[in-house]
Protein backbone atom coordinates (compact mmCIF):
# COMPACT_ATOMS: atom_id res chain seq x y z
CA UNK A 1 0.00 0.00 0.00
CA UNK A 2 3.11 2.56 -0.27
CA UNK A 3 1.71 3.59 -3.14
CA UNK A 4 -1.50 4.78 -1.87
CA UNK A 5 -2.75 8.07 -2.60
CA UNK A 6 -3.97 9.81 0.28
CA UNK A 7 -5.61 12.32 -0.98
CA UNK A 8 -7.90 10.51 -2.73
CA UNK A 9 -8.20 7.31 0.08
CA UNK A 10 -9.86 10.29 2.29
CA UNK A 11 -12.19 11.83 -0.47
CA UNK A 12 -15.46 9.88 0.16
CA UNK A 13 -15.10 10.33 3.95
CA UNK A 14 -14.66 13.95 3.20
CA UNK A 15 -18.28 14.09 1.50
CA UNK A 16 -19.81 11.38 4.15
CA UNK A 17 -18.58 14.22 6.64
CA UNK A 18 -20.16 17.12 4.55
CA UNK A 19 -23.00 15.22 3.46
CA UNK A 20 -23.96 13.96 7.35
CA UNK A 21 -23.18 17.40 8.37
CA UNK A 22 -26.07 18.79 6.26
CA UNK A 23 -28.57 16.27 7.02
CA UNK A 24 -28.12 17.35 10.86
CA UNK A 25 -28.04 20.58 10.61
CA UNK A 26 -31.44 20.51 8.57
CA UNK A 27 -33.14 17.80 10.67
CA UNK A 28 -32.10 20.54 13.53
CA UNK A 29 -33.89 23.14 11.42
CA UNK A 30 -36.86 20.93 10.64
CA UNK A 31 -37.29 20.26 14.18
CA UNK A 32 -36.77 23.62 15.28
CA UNK A 33 -39.69 25.00 13.17
CA UNK A 34 -42.01 21.82 13.92
CA UNK A 35 -41.68 21.95 17.37
CA UNK A 36 -40.21 25.07 19.12
CA UNK A 37 -37.99 22.78 20.37
CA UNK A 38 -34.57 20.97 18.92
CA UNK A 39 -32.64 18.23 20.57
CA UNK A 40 -29.95 19.58 18.33
CA UNK A 41 -28.31 22.43 19.17
CA UNK A 42 -25.32 22.06 16.86
CA UNK A 43 -23.24 19.97 14.43
CA UNK A 44 -19.64 19.61 13.74
CA UNK A 45 -17.99 17.10 11.71
CA UNK A 46 -14.02 16.36 10.89
CA UNK A 47 -12.31 14.00 8.89
CA UNK A 48 -9.43 12.48 11.04
CA UNK A 49 -6.05 13.92 9.94
CA UNK A 50 -3.74 10.76 8.32
CA UNK A 51 -1.08 11.07 11.55
CA UNK A 52 -3.74 10.07 13.31
CA UNK A 53 -5.25 7.52 11.28
CA UNK A 54 -2.18 5.94 11.10
CA UNK A 55 -1.21 6.19 14.69
CA UNK A 56 -4.66 4.71 15.93
CA UNK A 57 -3.28 1.91 13.39
CA UNK A 58 -0.69 1.49 15.17
CA UNK A 59 -2.40 0.97 18.39
CA UNK A 60 -5.17 -1.18 17.02
CA UNK A 61 -2.45 -3.35 14.70
CA UNK A 62 -5.01 -2.66 11.99
CA UNK A 63 -2.98 -3.19 8.65
CA UNK A 64 -2.82 -0.42 6.09
CA UNK A 65 -5.16 -2.70 3.85
CA UNK A 66 -7.82 -2.83 6.37
CA UNK A 67 -8.03 0.63 7.40
CA UNK A 68 -11.22 1.20 6.04
CA UNK A 69 -12.77 -1.64 8.35
CA UNK A 70 -10.40 -1.42 11.27
CA UNK A 71 -10.84 2.37 11.84
CA UNK A 72 -14.32 3.24 12.43
CA UNK A 73 -13.86 7.30 12.65
CA UNK A 74 -12.14 8.30 10.13
CA UNK A 75 -15.03 10.15 9.42
CA UNK A 76 -16.88 11.66 12.83
CA UNK A 77 -20.10 13.59 13.37
CA UNK A 78 -20.52 15.21 16.65
CA UNK A 79 -23.91 15.89 17.44
CA UNK A 80 -24.20 18.21 20.68
CA UNK A 81 -27.36 18.71 22.91
CA UNK A 82 -28.99 21.02 25.55
CA UNK A 83 -30.19 17.76 27.94
CA UNK A 84 -28.89 14.61 28.58
CA UNK A 85 -32.32 13.29 27.59
CA UNK A 86 -32.40 14.59 23.64
CA UNK A 87 -29.12 12.43 23.68
CA UNK A 88 -31.94 9.59 23.28
CA UNK A 89 -34.49 11.42 20.92
CA UNK A 90 -31.36 11.90 18.62
CA UNK A 91 -30.04 8.44 19.05
CA UNK A 92 -33.65 6.95 18.22
CA UNK A 93 -34.08 9.09 15.48
CA UNK A 94 -30.96 8.08 14.11
CA UNK A 95 -31.83 4.35 14.86
CA UNK A 96 -34.95 5.23 12.54
CA UNK A 97 -33.10 6.60 9.21
CA UNK A 98 -33.19 4.83 6.17
CA UNK A 99 -30.20 6.56 4.67
CA UNK A 100 -27.58 4.87 7.07
CA UNK A 101 -27.17 1.97 9.20
CA UNK A 102 -26.30 1.57 12.84
CA UNK A 103 -23.58 -0.65 13.17
CA UNK A 104 -23.40 -0.50 16.83
CA UNK A 105 -23.24 1.69 19.82
CA UNK A 106 -21.12 2.60 22.49
CA UNK A 107 -22.74 4.07 25.41
CA UNK A 108 -20.26 5.97 27.13
CA UNK A 109 -22.61 7.93 29.34
CA UNK A 110 -24.19 4.92 31.27
CA UNK A 111 -20.20 3.38 31.35
CA UNK A 112 -18.04 6.55 31.74
CA UNK A 113 -14.99 6.14 30.13
CA UNK A 114 -11.62 6.29 33.04
CA UNK A 115 -10.30 9.30 32.10
CA UNK A 116 -14.26 10.47 33.10
CA UNK A 117 -15.44 10.60 29.22
CA UNK A 118 -19.13 10.49 29.04
CA UNK A 119 -20.82 10.57 25.07
CA UNK A 120 -23.03 8.30 23.25
CA UNK A 121 -21.34 6.82 19.92
CA UNK A 122 -22.78 5.02 17.34
CA UNK A 123 -20.45 3.43 14.78
CA UNK A 124 -22.84 3.22 11.48
CA UNK A 125 -22.59 2.61 7.86
CA UNK A 126 -22.95 5.36 5.50
CA UNK A 127 -23.52 4.96 1.96
CA UNK A 128 -21.59 7.70 -0.50
CA UNK A 129 -22.42 7.94 -4.23
CA UNK A 130 -18.43 8.34 -5.48
CA UNK A 131 -17.49 9.23 -9.36
CA UNK A 132 -16.66 5.50 -9.24
CA UNK A 133 -19.76 4.03 -8.09
CA UNK A 134 -21.63 3.28 -4.43
CA UNK A 135 -19.18 3.12 -1.76
CA UNK A 136 -19.95 1.87 2.04
CA UNK A 137 -17.72 3.68 4.70
CA UNK A 138 -17.94 3.62 8.16
CA UNK A 139 -18.40 6.73 10.27
CA UNK A 140 -18.56 7.15 13.74
CA UNK A 141 -21.08 9.89 15.13
CA UNK A 142 -21.32 11.47 18.81
CA UNK A 143 -23.84 12.33 20.45
CA UNK A 144 -23.25 14.57 23.76
CA UNK A 145 -24.31 17.79 26.24
CA UNK A 146 -22.64 21.02 25.62
CA UNK A 147 -21.20 20.08 29.34
CA UNK A 148 -20.13 17.05 28.19
CA UNK A 149 -18.70 18.50 24.95
CA UNK A 150 -16.95 21.70 27.02
CA UNK A 151 -15.06 18.52 29.44
CA UNK A 152 -13.91 16.65 26.20
CA UNK A 153 -12.79 19.53 24.23
CA UNK A 154 -10.63 20.73 26.88
CA UNK A 155 -9.17 17.65 28.12
CA UNK A 156 -8.57 16.81 24.71
CA UNK A 157 -6.30 19.30 24.06
CA UNK A 158 -4.63 19.09 27.01
CA UNK A 159 -4.02 15.23 26.56
CA UNK A 160 -2.86 16.25 23.16
CA UNK A 161 -0.29 18.75 24.70
CA UNK A 162 1.07 16.62 26.94
CA UNK A 163 0.48 13.18 25.66
CA UNK A 164 1.10 10.01 28.04
CA UNK A 165 3.11 12.40 30.48
CA UNK A 166 -0.36 14.03 31.70
CA UNK A 167 0.63 13.76 35.61
CA UNK A 168 -1.48 11.78 37.71
CA UNK A 169 -2.84 14.75 39.87
CA UNK A 170 -4.06 16.63 36.49
CA UNK A 171 -5.53 13.73 35.50
CA UNK A 172 -7.54 13.18 38.56
CA UNK A 173 -8.39 16.39 38.60
CA UNK A 174 -9.70 15.80 34.88
CA UNK A 175 -12.06 13.49 36.37
CA UNK A 176 -13.16 15.14 39.18
CA UNK A 177 -13.98 17.66 36.55
CA UNK A 178 -16.27 15.48 34.19
CA UNK A 179 -18.31 14.90 37.73
CA UNK A 180 -18.69 18.38 38.14
CA UNK A 181 -20.04 18.39 34.12
CA UNK A 182 -22.32 15.19 35.11
CA UNK A 183 -23.77 17.03 38.03
CA UNK A 184 -24.00 20.26 35.97
CA UNK A 185 -26.49 17.71 33.53
CA UNK A 186 -28.44 16.40 36.21
CA UNK A 187 -29.39 20.13 37.92
CA UNK A 188 -29.98 21.67 34.36
CA UNK A 189 -32.57 18.77 33.43
CA UNK A 190 -33.91 18.69 36.90
CA UNK A 191 -34.43 23.02 36.37
CA UNK A 192 -35.89 21.89 32.69
CA UNK A 193 -38.22 19.36 34.42
CA UNK A 194 -39.29 21.99 37.55
CA UNK A 195 -40.15 24.63 34.35
CA UNK A 196 -42.47 22.01 32.50
CA UNK A 197 -44.47 21.11 35.79
CA UNK A 198 -44.69 25.05 36.18
CA UNK A 199 -45.69 25.31 33.07
CA UNK A 200 -48.56 22.59 33.58
CA UNK A 201 -49.67 23.97 36.69
CA UNK A 202 -49.88 27.62 35.43
CA UNK A 203 -52.09 26.18 32.12
CA UNK A 204 -54.77 23.83 34.30
CA UNK A 205 -54.90 26.79 36.99
CA UNK A 206 -55.72 29.18 34.03
CA UNK A 207 -58.16 26.25 32.74
CA UNK A 208 -60.27 25.90 36.19
CA UNK A 209 -60.12 30.14 36.27
CA UNK A 210 -62.06 30.49 32.54
CA UNK A 211 -64.06 27.16 33.66
CA UNK A 212 -65.33 28.63 36.51
CA UNK A 213 -66.52 32.06 34.72
CA UNK A 214 -67.84 30.35 32.28
CA UNK A 215 -70.13 28.49 34.98
CA UNK A 216 -71.48 31.21 36.76
CA UNK A 217 -72.32 32.81 33.36
CA UNK A 218 -74.30 29.76 33.49
CA UNK A 219 -76.09 30.54 36.67
CA UNK A 220 -77.72 33.45 34.65
CA UNK A 221 -79.32 31.51 32.14
CA UNK A 222 -80.65 29.42 34.76
CA UNK A 223 -82.46 32.46 36.35
CA UNK A 224 -80.20 31.88 39.53
CA UNK A 225 -79.31 35.25 40.15
CA UNK A 226 -78.41 36.06 43.56
CA UNK A 227 -76.18 32.68 43.35
CA UNK A 228 -74.31 34.27 40.47
CA UNK A 229 -73.79 37.93 41.90
CA UNK A 230 -72.76 35.52 45.24
CA UNK A 231 -70.44 33.17 43.39
CA UNK A 232 -68.84 36.02 41.25
CA UNK A 233 -67.98 37.52 44.49
CA UNK A 234 -66.51 34.41 45.72
CA UNK A 235 -64.62 34.70 43.00
CA UNK A 236 -63.42 37.91 43.15
CA UNK A 237 -61.92 37.17 46.43
CA UNK A 238 -60.26 33.70 45.64
CA UNK A 239 -58.71 35.53 42.19
CA UNK A 240 -57.46 38.28 45.28
CA UNK A 241 -55.85 35.46 47.57
CA UNK A 242 -54.85 33.25 44.07
CA UNK A 243 -56.17 30.21 46.08
CA UNK A 244 -56.43 27.44 43.41
CA UNK A 245 -57.57 24.89 45.48
CA UNK A 246 -60.64 27.29 46.70
CA UNK A 247 -60.71 27.84 43.30
CA UNK A 248 -61.47 24.45 42.20
CA UNK A 249 -64.12 23.82 45.03
CA UNK A 250 -65.84 27.13 43.84
CA UNK A 251 -66.25 25.17 40.61
CA UNK A 252 -67.44 22.31 42.00
CA UNK A 253 -70.63 23.72 43.96
CA UNK A 254 -71.29 26.06 41.04
CA UNK A 255 -71.53 23.33 38.63
CA UNK A 256 -73.74 21.46 41.73
CA UNK A 257 -76.19 24.72 41.07
CA UNK A 258 -76.04 24.12 37.45
CA UNK A 259 -77.23 20.46 37.58
CA UNK A 260 -79.93 21.23 40.04
CA UNK A 261 -80.97 23.46 38.15
CA UNK A 262 -80.77 21.54 35.05
CA UNK A 263 -82.84 18.87 37.17
CA UNK A 264 -85.31 21.49 38.26
CA UNK A 265 -85.88 22.32 34.02
CA UNK A 266 -86.51 18.99 33.01
CA UNK A 267 -90.71 18.89 34.44
CA UNK A 268 -91.20 21.90 32.34
CA UNK A 269 -88.95 21.48 29.48
CA UNK A 270 -90.84 18.58 28.38
P1 LIG B 1 -23.65 28.87 12.68
O1 LIG B 1 -24.77 29.61 12.04
O2 LIG B 1 -22.35 29.64 12.71
O3 LIG B 1 -24.00 28.27 14.00
P2 LIG B 1 -17.49 23.86 7.32
O4 LIG B 1 -16.35 22.96 7.63
O5 LIG B 1 -17.16 25.32 7.44
O6 LIG B 1 -18.16 23.52 6.04
P3 LIG B 1 -18.95 24.08 9.72
O7 LIG B 1 -20.16 23.37 10.15
O8 LIG B 1 -19.01 25.56 9.70
O9 LIG B 1 -18.56 23.49 8.34
O10 LIG B 1 -17.73 23.68 10.62
P4 LIG B 1 -17.59 22.74 11.83
O11 LIG B 1 -16.30 23.10 12.47
O12 LIG B 1 -17.83 21.35 11.48
O13 LIG B 1 -18.77 23.16 12.77
C1 LIG B 1 -18.80 24.37 13.38
C2 LIG B 1 -20.25 24.71 13.62
O14 LIG B 1 -20.54 24.43 14.97
C3 LIG B 1 -20.51 26.16 13.37
O15 LIG B 1 -21.84 26.29 12.94
C4 LIG B 1 -20.37 26.76 14.74
O16 LIG B 1 -21.12 27.92 14.89
C5 LIG B 1 -20.92 25.63 15.60
N1 LIG B 1 -20.36 25.65 16.95
C6 LIG B 1 -19.13 25.31 17.36
N2 LIG B 1 -19.01 25.44 18.67
C7 LIG B 1 -20.19 25.85 19.14
C8 LIG B 1 -20.70 26.15 20.43
O17 LIG B 1 -20.02 26.04 21.45
N3 LIG B 1 -22.01 26.53 20.50
C9 LIG B 1 -22.79 26.64 19.39
N4 LIG B 1 -24.08 26.99 19.52
N5 LIG B 1 -22.33 26.38 18.16
C10 LIG B 1 -21.06 25.98 18.04
P5 LIG B 1 -22.21 26.78 11.49
O18 LIG B 1 -22.63 25.56 10.73
O19 LIG B 1 -21.11 27.57 10.90
O20 LIG B 1 -23.46 27.63 11.70
P1 LIG C 1 -10.05 12.30 17.63
O1 LIG C 1 -10.22 12.44 16.18
O2 LIG C 1 -8.80 12.93 18.11
O3 LIG C 1 -11.25 12.67 18.41
P2 LIG C 1 -9.85 3.81 21.84
O4 LIG C 1 -8.95 2.65 21.90
O5 LIG C 1 -10.82 3.88 22.99
O6 LIG C 1 -9.14 5.11 21.61
P3 LIG C 1 -12.06 3.39 20.00
O7 LIG C 1 -12.65 2.23 20.68
O8 LIG C 1 -12.07 3.44 18.51
O9 LIG C 1 -10.55 3.59 20.45
O10 LIG C 1 -12.69 4.68 20.38
P4 LIG C 1 -13.62 5.19 21.54
O11 LIG C 1 -13.04 4.92 22.86
O12 LIG C 1 -15.01 4.75 21.29
O13 LIG C 1 -13.47 6.70 21.24
C1 LIG C 1 -13.35 7.24 19.99
C2 LIG C 1 -13.39 8.75 20.11
O14 LIG C 1 -14.12 9.13 21.27
C3 LIG C 1 -12.04 9.39 20.29
O15 LIG C 1 -11.45 9.57 19.06
C4 LIG C 1 -12.43 10.70 20.92
O16 LIG C 1 -12.97 11.60 19.98
C5 LIG C 1 -13.52 10.27 21.86
N1 LIG C 1 -12.96 9.89 23.16
C6 LIG C 1 -12.87 8.65 23.68
N2 LIG C 1 -12.33 8.68 24.91
C7 LIG C 1 -12.05 9.98 25.16
C8 LIG C 1 -11.49 10.65 26.29
O17 LIG C 1 -11.10 10.06 27.30
N3 LIG C 1 -11.37 12.00 26.19
C9 LIG C 1 -11.78 12.70 25.08
N4 LIG C 1 -11.62 14.02 25.09
N5 LIG C 1 -12.30 12.08 24.02
C10 LIG C 1 -12.44 10.74 24.05
P5 LIG C 1 -9.88 9.76 18.94
O18 LIG C 1 -9.32 8.49 18.41
O19 LIG C 1 -9.28 10.30 20.17
O20 LIG C 1 -9.80 10.76 17.76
Amino acid sequence: MDGRDWGIFLLPYEQTVEELKVKFKTMRAELKKREEYTPIEFVTGRVKRLSSILEKAKRLNVRMEDLEQGIEDIAGIRIMCQFVEDIRRVAEMIRARKDLEVLYEKDYITNYKESGYRSFHMIIKYPVQTALGLKIVLAEIQIRTLAMNFWATIEHSLNYKYRESLPDEIRLRLKTAAEAASILDSEMSSIREEILEAQKTFEENSNTTTQVLHAIHQLYFYHLVNEAIRSQEEFNEIWQRQDMEAMKELLLRVRAMISEAKKGDLPDGL
